[in-house]
């Protein structure tokens, strides 16, 4: 580790200290800090993103348009930014061939795994407008795509299938459920796709991964000062980020819910969280798109249900697990949230237009 963190500041050891950041499923994340700096240091999963340049070069080029557009928006508000290496490379690679870069540290805030009131709920939905208001601007063929198929359900399914067929794993009654789950559903599983494809549905830059725990709160205040983990923000739909937004943050139980029968879909977070996104991102959505707005996040926790089933399937080499059936718990999890939605679509569906109409 010394010999990584030399790579990004000048310390005599002893002078360090270093801990564990955040709970990713795909990265490892350390805060480092010395007597006169603070930052933060992340491995990158290869096996996940393959070409760190890319990831580097994006966030290069959204950091700058962040940087030219920040202009005061009523509360603090901070973009991370990429930290070169002492020789000014963008990040480093190691003799094992893994990938290391350092991001600004943003002092004095706190994340919270699971949303717990609805003004952080608010607060949420603020950040995430606040986000899509700044980049909308930013043409989003200017940036890679670093994950190529990320957040396509068809192109999943078709991995699940083929996953499925060569996998010996044993039948248990929740894997039963989940195989269920996913038969009874995948007919309409490409219902955004369809409307991408026809051109009926908004591309711009989005975060890709906008849940609970990568939205940094002002420790004092409890208000969102900014979106974190900016490897997947690339061309995307507004639609899969609301939803996936909706997803994360109207699960109060939190993803790794012990008890996965008792998760639900909150509906006063949920409100809350479109209240905040509407008061400050009102036009960027096309009327048509708001109506899809229960789809988008029944089909995204459907989604992520079932990449958590095929990477259980597949041996867990995609998630960290800490034991061998967390992806499948995970997925059951994830399903359960899924029904809760779908009992309650006429709930989601009333607070879309209530909060169309009158966003405060
Ligand atoms: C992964 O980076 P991390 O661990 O926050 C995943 C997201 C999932 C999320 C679920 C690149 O995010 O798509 O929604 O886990 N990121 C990637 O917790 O696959
Ligand atoms: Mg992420």
């Amino acid at each position: 580790m010394e010999e990584i963190l030399r790579q990004f500041c000048p310390l005599a050891s002893g002078d360090v200290s270093l801990s564990v950041l955040g709970q990713g499923n795909i990265n490892d994340t350390w805060l480092v800090r010395s007597s006169d700096r603070a930052f933060v240091l992340q491995r990158l999963n290869s096996q996940v993103f393959p070409n760190p340049h890319l990831i580097m070069a994006n966030l290069a080029t959204f950091s700058r348009h962040l940087l030219e557009k920040g202009s005061p928006c009523g509360q603090r508000w901070e973009n991370s930014s990429l930290l070169p290496t002492r020789s000014g490379a963008p990040f480093y690679t190691d003799w094992q061939g893994d990938t290391w870069r350092a991001i600004s540290y943003i002092d004095g805030t706190i994340t919270h795994q699971a949303i717990s009131t609805s003004a952080q709920a608010r607060q949420v939905g603020w950040a995430l407008g606040h986000f899509h208001h700044l980049l909308a601007d930013l043409p989003a063929e200017k940036l890679h795509d670093t994950l190529p198929g990320f957040h396509v359900l068809p192109r999943y399914l078709e991995s699940f299938d083929q996953v499925l067929r060569q996998a010996a794993t044993k039948r248990s009654v929740d894997l039963r459920f989940c195989l269920d789950f996913v038969a009874a559903r995948r007919a309409e599983a490409d219902l955004l796709e369809r409307a991408r494809r026809q051109g009926k549905i908004t591309v711009q830059v989005v975060h890709g991964d906008p849940k609970a725990a990568n939205i940094l709160f002002d420790t004092t205040t409890d208000l969102a000062v900014s979106l974190i983990d900016l490897d997947t923000v690339g061309p995307g739909l507004l639609l899969s980020d609301i939803g996936d937004c909706l997803r994360s943050c109207c699960n109060v139980h939190g993803e790794e819910s012990e008890d996965a029968a008792a998760v639900e879909f909150d509906l006063e977070m949920c409100r809350a969280i479109l209240a905040g996104y509407f008061s400050e991102a009102e036009t960027l959505l096309l009327e048509h798109e708001r109506d899809l707005i229960f789809h988008a996040v029944r089909l995204i926790a459907f989604e992520l249900g079932l990449r958590f089933l095929t990477d259980y399937l597949a041996g867990s080499t995609y998630f960290k697990v800490s034991h061998t059936e967390e992806n499948l718990h995970r997925a059951l999890v994830q399903f359960h949230l899924v029904q809760s939605i779908e009992g309650q679509e006429r709930g989601i569906k009333e607070i879309v237009s209530d909060v169309r109409r009158c966003p405060d």
